[in-house]
């Protein structure tokens, strides 16, 4: 034996030692983002299209103005209260799919959240959506997230107060 060879038993049970603590299983099923959150994270999520950690305006816009455009779906310029909700559960259901997660009860819960929601955007209650009801949220939405007003949101951003979910 070489005082070499010698010491590989000891390394060994080093190695074995240091893998001894398993790992414990990763319990990674946490609660999806909801569709249309108003987190930070949901905000950057929905809008970071290039996945740069900045959301420009005009990134912010497009994608506003792609989803008001597929959610409008006999073109006529305004959503109703059926294409708003169907528009969002299309965006909710795309999301459990992707995390292999079934309907359930905050599922039902976010459907219903978006129904509320219609009639707080609806501000002149005609039962529509319009473009300038649309603008409106839009620059309200952007300027909450814009915290240093620097005209993107980004990390530079300090967290907007949450804001009072419901009415
Ligand atoms: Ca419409
Ligand atoms: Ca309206
Ligand atoms: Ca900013």
């Amino acid at each position: 034996m070489t005082p070499r060879l010698s010491l590989l038993p000891g390394l060994l049970a080093l190695l074995a030692a240091c893998a001894a603590p398993s790992a414990p299983p990763a319990a990674q099923a946490g609660p999806a983002r909801p569709a249309g959150g108003h987190g930070r994270e949901a905000f950057m999520g929905s809008y970071d299209v290039n996945r740069d950690g900045v959301v420009t305006r005009a990134e912010y816009d497009s994608v506003r103005r792609q989803r008001f455009e597929a959610a409008d779906k006999n073109h006529d310029g305004v959503l109703t209260e059926e294409e708003y909700v169907a528009e969002f559960e299309g965006r909710l259901k795309q999301q459990y799919f992707d995390t292999g997660r079934q309907p359930d009860q905050a599922y039902e819960n976010s459907i219903r959240q978006a129904h509320v929601r219609f009639a707080l955007l609806d501000r002149n209650r005609d039962g529509v959506l319009s473009r300038d009801e649309e603008q409106a949220i839009m620059d309200k939405t952007f300027a909450e997230q814009d915290t240093n007003h620097d005209g993107q949101v980004d990390a530079n951003d300090p967290l907007p107060q949450p804001r009072n979910a419901g009415s």
